[in-house]
């Protein structure tokens, strides 16, 4: 609440948009002594004064810089000043710039910039020689600025952005340009803070290297993911993050994901951010100038910036230009479960009848792939295994508990002919990836089996083989293909098997897995053709992997990048799991008739649109715990808010100290799945026990209570765009302290969840930002003298530590053993006052299941506010969703005087019916 009167003031300014254009003066670059040098590089080479940190890459992945490459490129060669190995040797020349501005024209929506290429060496051959640059004032606090080839058929992401428009006239930002060499610059206007300063150098556009290089105004950056960061808080000493989706368990390399988006705070605590809409394999550098490089291998320069200028503000206006978040189910904010390798229905129904007896909340069951007949889409093991599925799958979702199938896009080509429809159609319809001829099915190896397994593992049992994965690939896997799903035809076809497979099963949402896309073979079974420059560019960004084939499918293999266009996987690849994302959504809706749920592995920005994502194969280990906030964290940045870890770690054997933490912060998760890899010891609640599965119960009838605030924050990003999981910096952007907070966060504004990260802790040190709070397990105040500071609080082993911000009110509902019954009991109240005794919230209600709700009426939405005088409650919306139901419950903390008389309306109350101690007053009517 410090910083709102603050924020506000920024909004009201802004006047005109004026672009200045600044003709500079061609600088000292022409005369730089080392460009022109000599045929003795090292003994002529002059002292260079560049610092450090403003030293730009000019040989990037280069292992082995030499000085004859770097004066080839036109760079500078310096080994001797450098204390720090991660330094470059080889860099631009200060102010180095590839190109000129020839031109300038306005258009409706902002100017257009011609810029053409200087005679400079080319570095990965191919430079386009004459670069447009649209700058698009779209709105107050959004612009675009795209660099591309005009009249070109460069390739260009067909995720749909916002396109031109009027130019905005009040806008919150200036851009203006230095001629010759081009360099840019974009400023904050009324803090004359440079967000971007391109003159650094080094702008580069050649057909597969574009590179840009740009100062910050702050080193507080955030997000560009999905990676595993070791804070939340980017590190700027000299990281290099590789981006293309890729099939690998958390590690420091490239992931699942690709979100080319971060966020920055400027010294003020103002705040930005930017996106790079470019899918093709790309690295960013991060240097403690502080400076971001992007360098990519295709397609343009297309960058849309934030003004905030909140942080929060930041997310809502990317939400608004990438698509809001997706309005989750009621019941998929329930407790789910789920592992690898149940092996058949017997072990799951006895895990389920374990949750059962300890009476643990339970939302979701879930497939994984071996409740398929050999891990083929859309048939389950009907003979043996999973004999009785359907039914169980009818009677489990009587009983309250939804179940959610896998599907995985690879499939099986060497099924017998006739046999297995998906491909069968699917091959009629030519709906798969090619190779490069735009002919030939590519063929890899995923999960599928062929049918002939059994007796293939009889005759070679891969366990006792040195390479057991290698042996098992070769022999055990099936040849598959790989849908390309925005060929229209493959749309309908993956909508149709998977609409209709719900006649089978009936399963209320899907989990789409392995959709990097995922290949166990390199490229494909024939592998890819080397000597084509997709497959070896003249630059590879630092990713995992020798090839960027590796562990996918070939990059010349050719891909719909829309109905009528055809591209390949070199552009496309990241876009996989993106383009699975709505048909898969559309089938499941369609299917069941309601909201359901799609959630995702592999995301690209404006994925949040349709699915929610958890974090991937982790394993079972401490450090991961902290990371999954890290990650939560991103993903809320990125518009994806329904968010979750494997809670218990999905590799590796978990122990139960770790399965105990990391159930209580998975509670707080907002995709709370626990789930367990294959043969690893159980870990879902019941697996430890009677002690160990009450104290999961106790911490899931917290979250169980706390749904109808957290529906009610997941109604605000859907419609707003802000964020569930939020890092305490959004609440409290002017308290610096917060910034780098990373082992704690909010839910919403108002719930702190301070969990314990490590193993043998009792204790933590947690943050409270300066304002009331009060401790959720008792109501009871924290000291006044603890606002603003870390306080060490006791955390025994079964304890999660949790807080209320005063100045909200959250609305509860009494907890149960699935949201199917919590949804009947009474609701609540925790009225948490601020000093000056005010609070405010709000509940969004509806039927938890029907499509639209909010776009259609048909909800229930009340504000509530307490003065010193009362609470009150303004229904905003009511379409009758709560007709029936009561309130029962209503905390009131922070009161400084005795409660004398309790009224409902007018009504005054039986002073019996309620109880009153001296921190909390609770009423019942
Ligand atoms: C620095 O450059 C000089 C000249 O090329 C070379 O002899 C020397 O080995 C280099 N030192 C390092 C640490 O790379
Ligand atoms: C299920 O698998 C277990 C081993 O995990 C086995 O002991 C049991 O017999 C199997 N049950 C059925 C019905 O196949
Ligand atoms: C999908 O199903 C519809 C309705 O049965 C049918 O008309 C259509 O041809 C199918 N499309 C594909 C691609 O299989
Ligand atoms: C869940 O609780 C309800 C009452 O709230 C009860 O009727 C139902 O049988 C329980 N379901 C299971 C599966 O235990
Ligand atoms: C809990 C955990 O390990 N989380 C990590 C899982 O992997 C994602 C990337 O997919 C990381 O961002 C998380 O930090």
């Amino acid at each position: 609440m410090t910083d709102t009167n603050k924020r506000k003031i920024y909004l009201a300014v802004g006047i005109t948009a004026i672009v200045v254009l600044v003709i500079a003066v061609p600088i000292t670059y022409f005369a730089h002594p080392d460009y022109n040098a000599g045929p003795d590089p090292v003994s002529t080479l002059p002292p260079d004064n560049t610092a450090d940190n403003f030293k730009f890459n000019c040989l990037p992945g280069d292992q082995n810089p030499t000085v004859s490459k770097c004066k080839k490129n036109g760079c500078v060669w310096n080994n001797i000043t450098v204390v720090n190995p991660s330094v470059p040797r080889c860099y631009f020349p200060q102010g180095y710039g590839a190109y000129r501005m020839v031109g300038e024209k306005p258009f409706t929506w902002g100017y257009r910039i011609t810029l053409d290429r200087l005679d400079r060496p080319s570095i990965y051959g191919n430079d386009v020689t004459r670069v447009t640059l649209d700058v698009q004032y779209q709105t107050q606090h959004r612009l675009r600025f795209k660099f591309y080839e005009l009249g070109s058929d460069r390739f260009e992401v067909p995720v749909e952005l916002p396109d031109g428009g009027e130019m905005a006239t009040d806008a919150l930002y200036d851009v203006s340009f230095v001629s010759d060499p081009f360099s840019m610059k974009i400023t904050r206007k009324d803090t004359s803070t440079v967000l971007w300063d391109t003159s650094v150098g080094g702008f580069i556009f050649a057909d597969q290297f574009l590179q840009i290089s740009t100062t910050l105004p702050s080193d507080y950056v955030y997000g560009l993911g999905e990676h595993e960061h070791a804070s939340f808080r980017h590190d700027m000493a000299w990281q290099t993050w590789g981006s293309f989706s890729r099939d690998q368990g958390p590690a420091v390399t490239n992931l699942y994901g690709v979100h080319p988006f971060y966020t920055c705070l400027e010294s003020d605590a103002n705040s930005h951010g930017v996106l790079l809409l470019n899918s093709n394999a790309m690295d960013f550098t991060l240097q403690p100038t502080p400076a971001l490089t992007y360098r990519t291998i295709g397609g343009v320069l297309d960058f849309y910036m934030f003004l905030g200028p909140t942080p929060e503000m930041v997310v809502q206006q990317y939400t608004e230009a990438i698509g809001r978040p997706y309005m989750p189910p009621y019941w998929s904010l329930g407790f789910q479960l789920c592992r690898y390798g149940y092996g058949n229905l017997t072990n799951v129904q006895e895990v389920v009848a374990g949750i059962r007896e300890y009476d643990i909340p339970h939302d979701v069951q879930y497939g994984d792939i071996d409740y398929m007949t050999r891990q083929l889409d859309f048939t389950y093991e009907h003979v043996t295994r999973y004999k009785g599925l359907p039914e169980w799958v009818d009677q489990l979702k009587e009983e309250g508990t939804r179940y959610i199938i896998i599907l995985d896009p690879a499939i099986s080509a060497e099924e017998v002919s006739g046999t297995y429809p998906p491909y069968d159609i699917g091959t009629n319809l030519g709906v798969f990836i090619t190779e490069e001829d735009g002919k030939t099915e590519l063929k890899g190896k995923v999960w599928p089996d062929p049918p002939n397994i059994e007796n293939i593992m009889k005759e070679i049992d891969c366990s006792k083989t040195g390479d057991s994965w290698g042996c098992s690939v070769e022999n055990y896997r099936a040849e598959a293909v790989f849908p390309d799903f925005l060929n229209p035809d493959a749309r309908n076809w993956w909508y149709n098997l998977t609409k209709d497979f719900h006649d089978v099963i009936a399963y209320d949402g899907i989990w789409i897995d392995m959709n990097e896309p995922a290949n166990f073979v390199e490229g494909s079974v024939k592998g890819c053709d080397y000597n084509n420059p997709l497959e070896s560019p003249p630059y590879k960004p630092a990713i995992w992997g020798a090839t960027l084939a590796d562990k996918t499918v070939c990059m010349a293999a050719k891909t719909h990048k829309s109905s009528t266009e055809i591209s390949n996987q070199y552009n496309m690849h990241s876009l996989f799991g993106w383009s699975q994302n709505e048909p898969t959504l559309s089938a499941t809706r369609d299917a069941t008739g309601k909201r359901s749920i799609v959630v995702t592995r592999s995301t690209f920005p404006s994925s949040g649109k349709y699915s929610g994502h958890w974090l991937g194969d982790n394993a079972s280990v401490w450090p991961h715990v902290h990371k999954s906030i890290i990650g939560m964290l991103e993903f809320g940045l990125f518009g994806i808010p329904y968010i979750g870890a494997d809670i218990c770690g999905f590799f590796e054997d978990t122990t139960e100290s770790l399965c105990r933490r990391w159930s209580q912060l998975g509670a707080f998760y907002p995709y709370c799945r626990n789930h367990n890899g294959l043969n690893y010891r159980r870990q879902d609640p019941a697996g430890f026990g009677e002690e160990f599965a009450k104290e999961v119960r106790d911490v899931l009838h917290i979250r169980y209570k706390l749904l109808p605030y957290l529906y009610t924050l997941f109604h605000y990003a859907h419609t707003e765009g802000t964020t569930v999981v939020r890092p305490l910096m959004h609440e409290f952007v002017s308290d610096t302290e917060t910034w780098t907070i990373d082992r704690q966060m909010l839910w919403g504004p108002a719930f702190l969840i301070s969990p314990v990260l490590d193993e043998h802790v009792e204790e933590i040190d947690a943050y409270f930002p300066d304002t009331r709070w009060y401790d959720y397990h008792t109501g009871v105040e924290m000291s006044k003298g603890d606002r603003g500071k870390y306080v060490t609080l006791a955390a025994p082993y079964h304890y999660i530590p949790l807080h209320v911000r005063g100045g909200y009110i959250l609305p509860t509902q009494e907890a149960a053993n699935s949201t199917v019954f919590s949804r009947l009991k009474p609701f609540g109240l925790i009225v948490a006052l601020y000093d000056d005794l005010n609070a405010k919230g709000s509940l969004f209600w509806d039927d938890g299941d029907t499509v639209d709700t909010f776009e259609n009426g048909e909800y229930y939405l009340a504000e509530f506010h307490a003065t010193k005088d009362g609470l009150n409650s303004y229904i905003r919306h009511d379409n009758g969703q709560v007709n029936g139901q009561t309130m029962n419950e209503i905390l009131v903390y922070g009161l400084t005087s005795d409660v004398n008389n309790v009224y409902h309306n007018t009504v005054k109350l039986n002073v019996n019916n309620w109880e009153y101690d001296n921190q909390k007053e609770i009423t019942h009517n």
